[in-house]
């Protein structure tokens, strides 16, 4: 088999082809979204979901029959599939279902930097962690063993460094696996009480046996070096740890969770200081001491921001000198020739508040518009607009908008439009979809309204104003604000004016996407005999 110098999401496509996934399912997000993408270019079954619940949702349907599937998706992804993924730990699966979680410690692309190690020990679900592509490859494969073992999902958590650092991987043979298909199993798989009840304890009895297996597992690597010091790692950090203090003896835990206790204990009681040097929140440092193991964690400090190797050898030092300040890069910013530049000039000269969301328009907060007063989660930008009107004086609530982009609409900002109808304010409300026809921020990804699939061919199209009008909003509008800015500032000050419910779709192409959706359309329309591309629904 060839070695090849790839990424850790490429590496994670790659076992997920050769470790024979059925389906792949996510939505996108940095880190993670070069995985989906690169098992489709594999030649893999890969599908972008409307949002990672619902993608969660596809991937356990299918490993409930017997499909081998892979959900990827960046951390804050997870809370969005949280809700089904505790509960998938009480079903299990038949056939495989391995998640990823690509954490962005350091906040490279992300709103916050949760250390999402905490959802394994919360749902009561098996995580695996790789420090480089290699690792990726294989704990992904290892992953897929493990879920079909022990029939339960397990959490493959990956970060920034490891999904995009690029290091060499072998790959193996591809492995042959069961075709799918259904075993009925009511008290497993529909969890009202009477079933749950047993199936919690069921969970707490694989678990104990899957920590039983990573005490024995050779996945976790041990080093043996000066007794004087042994640093207990995981993830990248284990790789910045070995080169900061190449001396010492190391555990590199590759399985999170359920953590192999035992050896952790004999491995601390083996050396004279033992360290644990981990990114993010004291995870392992707290769970060893819970199972009463005398180690040191790394100071506060050291919570926030990615780790390097200078910042390893501090924590070894127990260094608290100010750390050094580096410089401040370009800051993003919208694009030059952005659709959305006209809109934000309107939001700032009619003095709106606006309620934002996440997407390449989150950018409008920098100068000259500084066009946001609030950006918190995806979707969000409905329900905080909404509650901003409930509230605030007449006056004020009239200047209100939301702001959202069409793929972050169609994620969540869905159930936000059916609280607007269900409750709306006294003043009514605006919405803003500033439709660029893609998933800018994150790369150009497709969406259920863009009537493309993953890989850019028909699938089915849903019709963002078509979801408006469906749901009961009063005013529904379309404007290209590029071509007739004019015309979308005088539609803005009438809808803001009203007290009614109002959308306007401000619709224009993505300046960076629009060659090749124009390509990818002509491609569609070419094959399909002139149609206009993915059916609305
Ligand atoms: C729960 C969650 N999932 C994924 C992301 C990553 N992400 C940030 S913005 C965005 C969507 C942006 O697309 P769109 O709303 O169409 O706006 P655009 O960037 O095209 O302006 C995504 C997927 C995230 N921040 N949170």
């Amino acid at each position: 088999m060839e070695r090849r110098l790839v990424s850790g999401d490429e590496a994670v496509a790659a076992a997920a082809f050769d470790g024979g996934v059925h389906l792949g399912t996510g939505y996108p997000g940095t880190p993670s979204t070069e995985i989906l993408e690169n098992f489709s270019r594999l030649g893999g079954r890969a599908q972008w979901a409307p949002n990672e619940k619902v993608a969660l949702e596809v991937g356990l349907g299918a490993a409930y029959g017997g499909a081998r599937a892979l959900v990827t998706m960046k951390h804050v992804g997870v809370n969005v599939a949280a809700d089904p993924l505790f509960t998938a730990a009480y079903t299990g699966v038949s056939g495989a279902l391995v998640v990823i979680s690509a954490d962005d410690p350091g906040m490279a692309s992300s709103q916050n930097e949760q250390d999402n190690r905490h959802y394994a020990l919360a749902a009561g679900l098996p995580m695996l962690e790789p420090s480089d592509s290699q690792e990726a490859y294989d704990l992904a494969l290892a992953a897929f063993e493990l879920s079909a073992q022990f029939r339960i999902p397990v959490i493959l958590r990956m970060t920034t460094r490891v999904c995009h650092g690029k290091s060499i991987v072998q790959r193996r043979a591809p492995v042959t696996v069961k075709a799918p298909a259904f075993e009925r199993d009511i008290a497993g798989r529909v969890m009202i009480p009477a079933f749950a009840r047993p199936a919690h304890r069921k969970l707490r009895a694989k678990l104990a046996e899957i920590q039983a297996w990573a005490e024995a597992s050779p996945l976790n690597v041990q080093v043996k070096g000066d007794r004087k010091l042994g640093i207990v790692t995981a993830g990248v950090t284990a790789r910045h740890a070995r080169e900061a203090v190449p001396g010492a003896s190391f555990l590199e835990l590759k399985t999170i969770y359920p953590l192999p206790l035992e050896k952790i204990r004999a491995f601390a009681a083996s050396v004279e200081r033992c360290l644990v040097v981990e990114e993010g929140d004291p995870f392992l440092a707290d769970r060893f001491r819970a199972a009463g193991i005398a180690v040191e964690a790394k100071a506060e400090a050291f919570r926030f921001g990615e780790l390097n190797v200078d910042r390893v050898r501090r924590i070894v030092a127990r260094d608290s000198s100010p750390e050094p300040v580096l410089p401040k890069g370009k800051p993003p910013a919208l694009c030059e020739a952005c659709p959305y530049h006209p809109v934000f000039a309107s939001l700032r000269k009619l003095d709106c508040i606006v309620a934002g969301d996440i997407g390449c328009y989150t950018l409008g907060v920098a100068p000259p518009y500084q066009g946001l007063d609030t950006c918190v989660a995806m979707g969000a930008s409905l329900g905080v607009g909404l509650g901003l009107r409930h509230v605030l004086p007449e006056k004020d609530a009239r200047r209100v908008v939301s702001i959202i982009g069409d793929s972050t609409f169609i994620h969540t900002g869905v159930n936000g439009l059916i609280e607007m109808v269900y409750n709306p304010p006294a003043t009514g409300h605006v919405l803003i979809v500033l439709d660029n026809g893609t998933t800018a921020m994150t790369g150009q990804q497709e969406h259920a309204g863009t009537g493309r699939s993953l890989d850019h061919d028909q699938a089915g199209k849903v019709s963002i104003e078509g979801l408006g009008r469906a749901v009961g909003v009063k005013n529904v509008d379309v404007v290209d604000p590029i071509e007739d800015p004019a015309g979308f500032e005088k539609l803005l000050v009438d809808r803001l004016g009203r007290s009614e419910l109002s959308m306007i779709v401000s619709r224009r192409a993505c300046i960076l996407a629009a060659a090749d959706i124009r390509k990818w359309d002509k491609a569609i329309a070419d094959k399909c005999g002139g149609c206009a591309g993915g059916a609305d629904v």
